[in-house]
């Protein structure tokens, strides 16, 4: 498959997808999402692909939805398009997906961050929803996610104003996981990555799922839904793999089943 707005690779068991409109400074327009999620549904599928990195250029993962594309757009038309609903394929990606982001995070390059499950972030990214400047309002789950990611203050703050964080301040309010120099950014992603597809596939999905469902329900349904997730899982083979490889120290080989 052709991308013209997506460069898309595999790296041993890690799919790399980078976002790539650098005169646009990554700007997401229609055809990049669509891109994004035929590649998205292309990793998914594949059973030798463990994990995802997101990643952009240096100087920016996204500077947000394409404003000139959405500039003439109506309200009639958005909402019978729908608009923005193909934007969830990345939140409904069962395999983890690593964010590597440098450069700016604004708008809808911030939510698509925050739909990966882990952020990486380069000394020098900058996380931002300046919506409110457009006289709109994040419209891909930014007002959402980052409340949640950082707390009602500081998220009001960001949404009302359009203020950005830097990548120290970002780390700091626990929206990424952590900050590393923009040169060693990928190679960190990459290592990130790698760890989590060596691991045993099945488990690795219901961590997912188990940590994400801790924002849809309350403790007691959350704990119960783990503890049948932690139950299920002695009926893998990768189970008795990963305990048998401990007690014999030696490093563990996972099958995915
Ligand atoms: N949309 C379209 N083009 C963009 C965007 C964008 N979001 N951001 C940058 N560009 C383009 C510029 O127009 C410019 O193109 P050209 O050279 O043809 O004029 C090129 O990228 C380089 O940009 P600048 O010259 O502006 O670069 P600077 O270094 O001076 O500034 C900034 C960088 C600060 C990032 C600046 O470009 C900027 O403010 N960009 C807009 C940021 C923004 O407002 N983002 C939010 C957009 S709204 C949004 O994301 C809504 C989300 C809703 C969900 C998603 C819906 C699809």
């Amino acid at each position: 498959m052709a991308y013209d707005n997506i460069l898309v690779e595999t790296n041993g068991h890690v799919g790399v997808i980078t976002l790539h409109r650098p005169k646009a400074l990554n700007a997401l327009n229609g055809a990049l999402i669509a891109e994004l999620g035929t590649a998205l549904d292309g990793f998914e599928a594949d059973p030798g692909i463990g994990c995802l990195v997101l990643t952009g250029s240096e100087r920016a993962f996204a500077a947000g939805a394409d404003i000139r594309e959405m500039q003439p757009l109506t309200f009639p038309g958005t909402y019978t398009d729908d608009f923005l609903t193909s934007w969830d394929r990345l939140a409904r990606c069962r395999k983890p997906v690593v964010a590597a982001v440098a450069g700016y995070a604004l708008g809808g390059g911030c939510e698509l961050a925050m739909m990966c499950d882990i952020i990486l972030a380069a000394d020098n990214a900058r996380f931002g929803q300046p919506e409110i400047q457009l006289g709109i309002l994040p419209g891909a789950g930014g007002s959402q996610r980052l409340t949640r990611a950082i707390g009602k203050a500081k998220a009001m703050e960001m949404c009302l104003t359009g203020r950005t964080l830097t990548a120290e301040e970002a780390d700091r309010y626990g929206l990424v996981s952590r900050v590393v120099p923009l040169a060693e950014l990928q190679a960190e992603a990459m290592k990130v990555a790698d760890t989590i597809a060596n691991l045993s596939l099945p488990s690795v999905v219901m961590a997912k799922e188990s940590v994400n469902r801790a924002f849809e329900t309350t403790l007691a349904e959350g704990i119960r839904f783990e503890r049948r997730l932690f139950q299920a899982l002695f009926a893998t083979a990768d189970q008795k793999e990963g305990m048998a490889a401990f007690v014999e120290k030696r490093s563990a080989s996972f099958n995915n089943a």
